[in-house]
């Protein structure tokens, strides 16, 4: 791998394979992450990287996009072959830029719109104050019920009928319960609101039915390619086809000038292993790992927010659990070469670069081919590391005799 690289620049070559070695050395939980096959890999880096395409396939403003344009037309049969979607556009270079192409096509700055809070589970993208969707649009939060720690519905319209958003988003990082896109949809509708959804982190199972789909209720869906989709790092927009011009143009000329051609290459490969069969199958093996997870971590005294998963994540609480926070289970997993992150959790005491728990994906352990018997296993080794019933040394050989059976990409 990185052969080209190697002969012309030693330094970056190093790096990256030691971040090679990285990703087939530890066990990668970031519920976000995953790894793409080599055919998305090498899409990746395919001779895409040199054209400029600026425009619509079969519209653009350069010469030479015949490829291109058959290229990008694939992505988007694909993508509406997967989602069942009116309309795509495929050009969004990440899930941020989706969402931000979403509210240009929307709203105006200044405009009411009613997204998930960020320490409950959303996305720095639904109107965080540091970021510009909250220093632009009047965001106001919904969060989930304290008590139970799922969204609740009817509090979330009351927080509608007061604020009168003009969108409604809907979709998280964080939250580890199926979201009802129909209940969404129906207080949308009494406060005349547009409903987004961004289901970046639960497409792959929305794509084969594992989870609510969002398509017959939103207006406009946006998603990332690279999480529980397993393709290469970017995203698309979803919408009716009433909403596709104004769409279409708030990526471009809105928000973007040359869509990343190498990267649509990929993501044309990538809804293609989507739908394969075997995809659906291995979206089950992701459910059944975080199944397995969360009932081992359970019974050994953890506290998973809201109790449990219904998808391929869940959430430690940390700080009940065993006293400790999310920054220091962070690292002493990341000692033993379990990736994690430190994630919020609801009713957060602490500060965002402390936190009070941890979030587990299981989407890139299914990549590599692990079931429910290492999933029992990785959570046994998470559950020693954080209650210190071994030393890191002794927990971090084993860590590596787990995924040396498991090869991401191998050698080659
Ligand atoms: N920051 C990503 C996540 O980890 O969920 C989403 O963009």
């Amino acid at each position: 791998m990185n052969n080209e690289i190697k002969k012309v620049d030693e330094e970056v070559y190093e790096y990256l394979e030691k971040e090679r070695q990285r990703q087939e050395n530890n066990i990668e939980l970031i519920a976000s992450e995953n790894y793409v096959s080599k055919a998305v890999l090498e899409a990746n880096g395919c001779v895409s990287t040199n054209k400029y395409a600026e425009g619509k396939p079969h519209a653009r403003y350069y010469g030479g996009c015949e490829n291109i344009d058959a290229i990008e037309d694939l992505a988007v049969e694909r993508a509406k072959k997967l989602f069942g979607c009116d309309h795509v556009n495929v050009q969004p270079h990440s899930g941020s830029n989706a969402n931000m192409a979403a509210y240009l096509a929307f709203l105006k700055p200044g405009d009411t719109v009613l997204g998930m809070n960020l320490t409950d589970g959303g996305h720095l993208s639904h109107g965080s104050p540091v970021n510009i969707s909250g220093l632009w649009f009047n965001f106001v939060h919904y969060g989930v019920n304290s008590e139970t720690e799922t969204l609740n519905y009817d509090e979330i319209r009351e927080v509608a009928k007061e604020v009168k958003p003009k969108l409604i988003l809907c979709g998280a990082s964080a939250y580890p319960r199926f979201i009802d896109f129909a209940k969404f949809r129906e207080i949308a509708d009494e406060v005349g609101a547009i409903l987004m959804a961004d289901i970046a982190h639960i497409a792959g199972l929305v794509a084969t039915g594992l989870h609510p789909d969002p398509i017959p209720y939103c207006d406009v869906v946006t998603t990332t390619t690279h999480k529980t989709l397993r393709g290469t790092r970017g995203a698309i927009i979803m919408c009716k086809e009433q909403w596709a011009k104004q769409v279409d143009k708030a990526v471009f000329p809105g928000l973007q000038g040359g869509p990343l051609e190498h990267l649509i290459a990929a993501k044309a490969v990538g809804f293609k292993q989507n739908l394969d069969p075997s995809y659906k199958e291995y979206c089950q093996q992701i459910l059944k790992n975080a199944q397995v997870m969360a009932e081992t971590l359970k019974e050994n005294g953890f506290r998973l927010v809201s109790g449990g998963t219904d998808n391929h994540l869940m959430l430690v609480d940390l700080k009940s659990s065993i006293g400790m926070t999310g920054k220091e289970a962070q690292k002493l997993l990341d000692d033993v070469s379990i990736t994690t992150n430190k994630n919020t959790i609801p009713n957060e005491t602490e500060k965002p670069f402390v936190t009070s728990g941890i979030r587990i994906g299981t989407p890139a352990m299914t990549t590599r081919g692990m079931k429910e018997k290492e999933a029992a296993i990785v959570a046994e080794l998470i559950v020693k590391t954080l209650k210190k019933l071994e030393s890191p040394e002794k927990i971090r050989e084993e860590v590596l005799e787990l995924t040396s059976k498991f090869p991401v990409y191998g050698e080659d």
